[in-house]
């Protein structure tokens, strides 16, 4: 039987197979093989006689992150508000790097626009759409939006990012109000304060599909990325792939560059062009750190 598994606590893993969940336990050649059974895995389940559930084998992957620990996410819905936080698109465009990087799909969602008094969202919008994103406006106090992003999210398994307070919550319970989101199971250890226990777990949707239960994906770490992870993963870059003068080429000071050349002329947005760059200068202190 086929199934997927949605939530894993101390070595059980809950496999949703047609309507049911089965608690199951992985073989022990997993673990030998060095492969852990992760949330968001397809699975073949077995159950015995006695009504146990075992993991027989885990289906090939399209993606995994690490953090959170998540397998075949189909897409991440980078969330940031038009005000109140203001957006930091440096932050945003860090998010885009590590979907692209890790072969998720992103898609962006504006929200708060119903405080948007100086049509700000659409400034924002354009910057991501050129870019090549699907880009949704949402608001959940007065409901604009939502709709849009229950079909996006329809038959998919998908996850919210973004910094705290943009509204991530607030749009899933929108969608819907009993998915039952865990707000941070706090634990108190003796003289340790306050420590939140979180598992991933994917929820179930009505509409179709799954969303991860997150809170955010926090500090972005850029360290392990090389200046060609980054060059690579620009999608309005795409287009100019293999044009330029050098075929390393990274946009930056090289002569012969038709991505300046496009920057230029405005086909590719200011934005996050300079965003880039602030970016590859990171990346690069990393790369060169590694190599010292
Ligand atoms: N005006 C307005 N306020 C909103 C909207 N969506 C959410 N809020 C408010 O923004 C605040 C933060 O919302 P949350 O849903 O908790 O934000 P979050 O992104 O889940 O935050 P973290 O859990 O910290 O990551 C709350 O006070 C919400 O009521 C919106 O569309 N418009
Ligand atoms: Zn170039």
């Amino acid at each position: 039987m086929k199934g997927i598994i949605v939530k894993g606590v101390g070595g059980l893993y809950y496999v949703k197979a047609g309507n049911e969940v089965y608690e199951c336990k992985a073989r022990g050649r997993f673990r030998k093989d060095d492969i852990k059974p992760m949330v968001g895995d397809r699975v073949e389940i077995d159950i015995n006689g006695k009504g146990e559930g075992f993991i027989k084998e885990i289906l090939p992957r399209s993606n995994c992150m690490i953090r959170p620990a998540v397998a075949n996410v189909d897409q991440i819905i980078v969330v940031f508000s038009v005000t109140n936080p203001d957006p930091n698109l440096l932050y945003i465009d860090k998010l885009l790097l590590m979907c692209a990087v890790n072969n998720i799909e992103a898609v962006i969602c504006i929200n708060k626009v119903d405080l948007d008094e100086n049509d700000l969202c659409h400034y924002y919008g354009d910057i991501y759409a050129k870019a090549g994103y699907k880009v949704l406006f949402t608001s959940t106090k007065n409901g604009k939006g939502i709709d849009e992003l229950e079909n996006v999210m329809k038959d998919k398994t998908s996850a919210l990012a973004g910094p705290s307070g943009v509204g991530k919550s607030s749009l899933l319970n929108a969608i819907q109000p009993d998915l039952n989101l865990k707000t941070g199971d706090v634990s108190v250890k003796a003289n340790r304060g306050k420590h939140t226990t979180r598992h991933v777990e994917l929820l179930q949707l009505k509409s179709g599909g799954y969303v991860l239960d997150t809170p955010g994906f926090g500090a972005i770490d850029l360290d392990f990325l090389t200046r060609k992870d980054v060059v690579k993963n620009y999608p309005e870059f795409k287009a100019y792939e293999g044009k330029c003068r050098f075929a390393d080429c990274l946009h930056i000071l090289e002569p012969g560059c038709v991505v300046k050349e496009a920057l230029k002329e405005g086909k590719i947005g200011s934005e996050r062009y300079n965003n880039y760059l602030r970016i590859q200068e990171e990346v690069g202190m990393a790369e060169e750190r590694r190599y010292d």
